[in-house]
């Protein structure tokens, strides 16, 4: 093998890991709004990030990136008989044009093993991991405010009160 063949994968390797933490030429074609991250009190292990998203192609959300965290996932929550669950979920499609909402009991960033409390109106960096239909990774990089509950304008949580079956 050529030093040539050893040293471009090694290169590749060095940029991918520097661009995580760097604005990038392949900015996610979507946008967020109403986003925020949910506080979080000392000890607590996990918390929830919410946002709506708007592609302007056709994307999947497939990872998310986060320093505050030892992992960050995609979660989907629903009632299971009577019962809430979550979990984790391999991506979430976003059609062209159409609103996504991540939001308080539904689709949600989970933020597990937090590395310290999330403090209210400080800002956490989060960074979502999209692929296109191509395959092509691209990334949009937040800055999310961190609230005690979710600001006014943002969806209303699901799955909470008016919904039949839910026993009190
Ligand atoms: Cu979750």
């Amino acid at each position: 093998m050529t030093l040539r063949q050893w040293t471009t994968p090694f290169l590749m390797a060095a940029t991918l890991s520097l661009g995580l933490a760097h604005a990038h030429p392949d900015a996610a074609h979507v946008k967020a709004d109403a986003a925020w991250a949910r506080a979080s009190v000392p000890g607590q292990q996990a918390t929830g990030a919410f946002m709506r998203l708007t592609a302007e192609e056709p994307l999947r959300l497939v990872g998310v990136e986060t320093s505050v965290a030892g992992v960050a996932e995609v979660h989907e929550m629903k009632m299971e008989g009577d019962v809430m669950r979550m979990r984790a979920i391999d991506g979430l499609d976003l059609p062209k044009g159409v609103p996504v909402e991540l939001k308080p009991g539904g689709y949600h960033v989970m933020l597990m093993q937090l590395k310290g409390p999330l403090l209210k109106d400080s800002q956490v960096p989060v960074t979502l991991v999209f692929k296109d239909a191509k395959g092509e990774t691209s990334r949009l990089n937040l800055q999310l405010p961190v609230r005690a509950m979710a600001p006014a304008g943002a969806a209303p949580a699901a799955g909470h009160g008016g919904h039949a079956g839910h026993a009190h």
